[in-house]
């Protein structure tokens, strides 16, 4: 559905000008190869609720390969510009039995409105130097030029990737794609579909009513009943330990792929994320009316995202 989920700031509020066409450009490619969008969204909305256009992102998530010159800092160059700042979380997201760490990035220096308006980016990457010998000569082969080209040129590679949805790297065969898939799911999603966003998560408490957004729970039976298969790690609603984030998944659309080789299977693609941020406790007394997201509960939370990740691992197995 391009187009059909609209990031719109306030009038008033200034962001650099390529930022609402940058974020609509990934949202419109991810839209048309991910049907459980369109799926999703119309088994959440009901009558008397905004359009789906006007749902909001609580965030963006990218994967990438952590080797030099792409990694988190690849679209941390790509960002900056847009006016996006990285969250130094301490300690930093770290999923050591995936061999991933992570980081997000949002809107520092804006209004808090356009925060409120604005995706979060979420961006992890594999390290790859901790792949066994086989899996690092795949990414080696499709990264190296990035390890020798100057940061610019990389930078303009990465842009186009985000832009186009083409990959950065040669197309891989099925065989360099199964190679990575024995061994880490997400080095094979990040080899097959490179810089394509991998979900978008809906920002629940941006819906009525104000000051509480719309139930998760009540959501994850809506997306059950449509059919959907969920992400089923931890409870259908992960929750961080201080009870304030609350995170469901649908699976992740399998979708054929074309393979250099010219041989094609089905591959795990994009999934759909639901978030509710609730309020944080200084916050109690504020009248619903008057609570706003930055009144909520920020960030993110590694139990939570360990268990995400499964949202493609549990497809690329179905
Ligand atoms: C990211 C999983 C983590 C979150 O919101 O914590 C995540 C991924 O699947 O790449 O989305
Ligand atoms: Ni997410």
């Amino acid at each position: 559905m391009p187009s059909e989920l609209t990031i719109r700031i306030p009038d008033t509020c200034r962001v650099p000008a390529a930022t609402l066409p940058f974020l609509h450009q990934v949202l419109d490619l991810y839209a048309v190869r991910t049907p459980k969008l369109r799926t999703s969204v119309d088994a959440v909305l009901r009558p008397g609720w905004p359009h789906a256009a006007e749902l909001g992102h609580d965030h963006f998530a990218f994967r990438t390969f952590g080797v030099p010159g792409l990694g988190i800092s690849s679209l941390e160059r790509v960002l900056a510009p847009l006016g996006y700042s990285r969250v130094a979380d301490d300690p930093p997201l770290a999923f050591p039995g995936k061999k991933l760490l992570a980081a997000w990035f949002t809107p520092a220096g804006a209004d808090a409105r356009v925060r409120a308006t604005l995706p979060r980016v979420f961006v992890s990457e594999i390290q790859v130097e901790q792949l066994s010998g086989a899996a690092q000569e795949v990414i080696r082969g499709a990264t190296a030029w990035a390890a020798e080209a100057a940061p610019e040129a990389v930078t303009v590679q990465v842009l186009t990737a985000l832009l186009t949805g083409a990959l950065p790297w040669r197309p891989p065969t099925l065989g360099q794609y199964e190679q990575l898939l024995a061994e880490s799911e997400y080095a094979a999603w990040v080899l097959a579909h490179g810089y394509n966003l991998n979900h978008t998560a809906v920002a629940l408490h941006r819906l009525p009513p104000t000051g509480r957004g719309a139930d998760i729970h009540d959501f994850a039976r809506r997306l059950q009943g449509a059919g959907l298969d969920m992400n089923p790690e931890g409870g259908i609603v992960k929750v961080s330990p201080d009870g304030l984030l609350l995170q469901c998944a649908v699976l992740a659309d399998t979708l054929p792929y074309n393979f250099a080789c010219g041989r094609s299977r089905q591959v795990a693609a994009a999934y759909v994320e639901f978030v509710q941020r609730l309020r944080l406790p200084q916050f109690a007394s504020l009248r619903d009316d008057e609570v706003r997201e930055e009144h909520l509960r920020e960030g993110f939370e590694v139990g939570n995202a360990d268990r995400l990740y499964a949202s493609t691992t549990l497809a690329a197995a179905h």
